[in-house]
């Protein structure tokens, strides 16, 4: 019997089996250890008899080791054996020196357990019959999914085939599963209707900086210990970057690397670094931020939605305007300039207005992050920005202000400085290049009617895209056309079954929906089709960080009955049509399919990330070029936690050697190796929002919490998150609140032109009139179901930008009696 532990943590013992494991979480990928041994052992307390080395005798230090419930599991193999599991933070990787947080610290408690809270995961490949959902085996779902592809390729060509689809790989992302599903679908089945997990186009978050020749993750972690000043854009770095925030930045603010900053500044003045950020909410960091660093050094700027285009004109033109830009390095190294100083110019009274900061406010943050010391040094100012400003009002023209700002004051390149995306999740991207020449808005074409098949690859754009019910209820009926034909062929074969989907798609509308996905989730309320895919753990799987730093997670466990690796079932599904092509004789179209004879992802990773390379770095060869054909797995494994920042300069005996920090020698990512200056004119609102801004009273904000992660696919079973936000929330002003007759914990419904959802009222002090934030992307209410249509030229949405009426619906006793109504702002 294995012993079933209730009373304790169970300690891996001395032989305890131990690998590395990146966090599969957010974008900061601290390292993990994972241990794991026979659920009939338990290690020791001494420090001699447990596999942490940790003596248990005595009572541990305070802070000394993070070890909690939630990092243990039971998980059993597949020959039924039973296993303990440990997976703890890991205090030599540089990334999070042993911190953990509400979401990594629950991967041992995620990962697939029968009797566990993820015994939901699919196991094997389910089919929608109508009206039921049955299992079936791989060959049979296979061939069904390759069998309708090729009728639709052939009949009506790759843009038949609809793709939603991650690009960082999955959870802790993966260069495995973008190579794998990207091979499929741009150079096999060459689709162009294909989106990305979050946005409705296939595009980029990063349009502007990239054109302007500077890359988005551009500096090391390290950096935030070391500027005098962050200035941090339209993010929340405690709840959504939680150990890059807790281990980079706040030693900085509270002082700790002020010596380490002397090494790096020799003759400079240092001190603890300011902060100042820019967001129109007060958010958890900024109420951490004042308790490390006092109030006196943490600046909020609580702009006007939508209004950081004109802050940013606004900072560059006093710093022109005073002489604090850098005109040599200007000079030699950017050129566009005089245009964006002509164009962005905003007078400090013109700036306040439109931001709502006062001219006293704007002119000391422009003191704190580019004044000259009194070194005479240049400040360092790191400037860090997220989904504020990347789903912000038009994405290309707030950034090509913010890094004409940063430009200026040389503010990138240098060590301590910095304008980079602080990062969603894991990255992972290696793909063929697209196919098209023009960005597509695909949800539109859903809607529309265009396209017969879309599979939502690691996808809930249910939960997570913008205009969503309007874009579900298109969906649910084009589903349902499919359902209504499938349900009456009874008996069929796949080949005929294939036909009866096909005449369903293509002459009544219909649109047949195939899923990979961990969880059956949301989507299989109209999906058809749903693939069991693997997540880390189990499986081997290669991603970078927010400071380029790759690690190999290496598999260490089953996964739940025959779910596969992304890429490998991008690999059968190639496979298979190829071998329907050569049995049609059309060798032409076989050849697309070649090349996935792939056994393992490590073939994946070998096939794309190092032989084919990474766009924007060119084909890796040994000549130069990215050098990331160096990176193997063994290497990897040797390299552990602390991995390699790409990219990769070379092999000292078997270390690799990275990239710390892009631009050091100002040459930018342009052809003449010169940064651009962008003109970016300030031009208020878009039309579509400012519409729903003069019909309705608040602003709908959305975003994160801390302890859940994306749409909740784990956490929804849960209790510790479930208990805590049965259904997403809204937090609104306590007057507004009072006014609309709402109480904490009653329902209301949050409704605009565009849609109308529910959410559960949670009013807050700290909250301002007429402003709310919402969960997003959560199981119950949608925050994307009142978000409008509008994108910017690149088919970029404005998630954070939406306003809505709000109305009490009713209200649920139990919420009232088991939730807290207590402000997440550290008081
Ligand atoms: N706990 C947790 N962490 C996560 C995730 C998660 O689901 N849960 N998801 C990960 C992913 S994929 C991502 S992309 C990141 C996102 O990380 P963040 O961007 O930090 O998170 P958000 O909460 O989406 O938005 C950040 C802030 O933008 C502000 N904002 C809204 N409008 C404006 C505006 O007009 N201007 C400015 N300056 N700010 C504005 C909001 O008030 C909000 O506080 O988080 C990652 N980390
Ligand atoms: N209103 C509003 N909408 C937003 C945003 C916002 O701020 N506001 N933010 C946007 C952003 S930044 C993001 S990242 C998106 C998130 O939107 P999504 O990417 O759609 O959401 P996720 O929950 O990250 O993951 C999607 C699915 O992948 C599955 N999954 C997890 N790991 C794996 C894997 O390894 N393989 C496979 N096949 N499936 C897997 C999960 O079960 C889940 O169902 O939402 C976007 N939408
Ligand atoms: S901060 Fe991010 S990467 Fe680190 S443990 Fe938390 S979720 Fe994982
Ligand atoms: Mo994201």
């Amino acid at each position: 019997m294995p012993t079933n532990i209730n009373d304790r943590i169970a300690l891996p013992p001395k032989d305890a089996q131990k690998s590395n494991m990146t966090c599969h979480f957010c974008i900061v990928g601290c390292g993990y250890h994972v241990y794991k041994w026979d659920s009939n052992k338990e290690g020791g307390r001494p420090a001699s008899q447990n596999a942490l080395g940790v003596d248990f005798t005595k009572q541990v230090p305070p802070l000394s080791i993070t070890m909690t419930k939630a990092m243990t599991n039971t998980i059993t193999d597949k020959s039924g054996k039973r296993w303990n599991i440990m997976v703890v933070p890991d205090k030599e990787c540089v990334v999070n020196s042993g911190l953990s947080s509400t979401r990594g610290g629950k991967m041992a408690l995620y990962m697939y357990a029968h009797d566990g809270i993820t015994k939901e995961r699919l196991k094997n490949p389910r089919i929608f019959r109508g009206d039921l959902w049955l299992d079936t085996d791989w060959d049979n779902a296979i061939a069904l999914y390759a069998g309708l592809t090729k009728k639709i390729l052939d009949n009506d060509g790759p843009n038949g085939l609809f793709f939603d689809c991650f690009d960082h790989g999955g959870a802790g992302g993966g260069f495995e599963n973008t190579w794998g599903t990207g091979k499929l679908m741009f150079s096999a089945l060459q689709t162009q209707m294909a989106r990305i997990h979050n946005r409705p186009a296939y595009n980029s978050e990063c349009h502007a900086t990239r054109e302007m020749g500077v890359g988005e993750l551009n500096n090391s972690y390290e950096d935030a210990q070391l500027a005098d000043t962050i200035f941090c854009t339209g993010a929340n770095p405690y709840e959504t970057q939680s150990n890059y925030f807790l281990n980079h930045w706040m030693p900085n603010l509270s002082g700790a690397t002020v010596d380490k900053k002397k090494k790096w500044f020799p003759g400079e003045t240092a001190a603890a670094a300011k902060v100042i950020i820019v967001d129109p909410r007060r958010t958890a960091t900024i109420a951490i931020c004042e308790q490390v660093a006092g109030k006196e050094n943490v600046l909020h700027l609580d702009i006007e939605p939508g209004s950081d285009t004109a802050l940013f004109n606004t900072l560059f033109s006093y710093v022109v305007d005073q002489s604090w830009h850098d005109k040599d390095f200007i000079a030699k190294h950017t050129k566009g300039f005089e245009d964006a100083v002509k164009t962005n110019r905003m007078s400090l009274e013109d700036g306040s207005k439109a931001t709502g900061i006062s001219v006293d406010r704007l002119k000391q943050a422009a003191d704190w992050a580019y004044k000259p010391k009194a070194s005479g040094h240049r400040p360092r100012t790191f400037h860090p920005y997220e989904k504020g400003i990347i789903w912000g009002n038009d994405n290309y023209v707030i950034q090509s202000a913010l890094v004409s700002l940063v430009l200026a004051t040389q503010n990138v390149g240098r060590r301590g400085t910095g304008v980079c995306r602080l990062g969603g999740h894991q990255e992972g991207y290696v793909r063929p290049p697209y196919p098209g020449d023009k960005k597509i808005y695909i949800d539109q074409e859903v809607i529309n009617g265009k396209g017969l098949m879309y599979t939502l690859w690691g996808t809930n754009p249910f939960q997570t895209t913008l205009n969503a019910e309007q874009h579900r209820r298109a969906l649910s009926r084009r589903a349902k056309i499919v359902n209504e034909a499938i349900a009456k062929a009874q008996g069929a074969s796949t080949e005929q079954l294939i036909d009866v989907i096909y005449g369903a798609c293509k002459n009544k509308g219909g649109m047949f929906i195939a899923a990979m996905n961990l969880y059956p989730t949301t989507i299989s309320e109209e999906a058809h089709l749903l693939l069991p895919a693997t997540h880390p753990g189990e499986m081997n799987v290669t991603s970078m960080n927010g400071e380029r730093r790759l690690r190999l997670s290496e598999k260490f466990m089953d996964p739940p009955g025959t779910a596969k690796p992304d890429c490998l079932i991008a690999a059968d599904i190639a496979n298979s049509l190829k071998t329907l092509y050569l049995r049609d004789n059309k060798a032409d179209m076989a050849k697309r399919f070649n090349d996935f004879d792939w056994k393992s992802e490590e073939d994946a990773f070998n096939d794309g990330f190092r032989r084919a390379g990474r766009p924007g770095v060119g084909p890796i060869d040994s000549q130069g070029g990215d050098t990331g054909y160096m990176a193997t797995y063994a290497l990897l494994r040797k390299a552990g936690n602390n991995g390699v920042q790409l990219p990769i300069k070379r092999i000292d005996g078997d270390k690799l050697i990275g990239t710390e920090i892009h631009y050091d020698d100002s040459k930018f990512d342009t052809k003449d190796g010169k940064a651009e200056f962008k003109p970016a004119p300030w031009n208020g609102l878009p039309q579509t929002v400012a519409a729903q801004k003069a019909k309705h009273k608040y602003w709908i904000n959305g975003g994160r919490a801390n302890e859940v992660w994306q749409t909740a696919y784990h956490d929804q079973y849960n209790p510790f998150v479930r208990d805590r936000i049965p259904m997403a929330f809204i937090e609104m002003n306590m007057e507004d609140a009072r006014q609309l007759g709402v109480n904490p914990g009653d329902i209301v419904e949050i409704f605009n032109d565009y849609g109308s959802t529910y959410a559960m009222a949670y009013p807050l002090k700290s909250v301002k009139p007429g402003h709310t934030f919402m969960l997003f992307g959560y199981i119950k209410g949608v925050h994307g179901d009142v978000v409008t249509n509008w994108v910017d030229r690149n088919l970029i949405p404005y998630y954070k930008g939406t306003w809505g009426s709000i109305r009490r619906v009713g209200s649920v006793n139990d919420y009232k009696q088991t939730i807290s109504f207590k402000d997440r702002r550290y008081a």
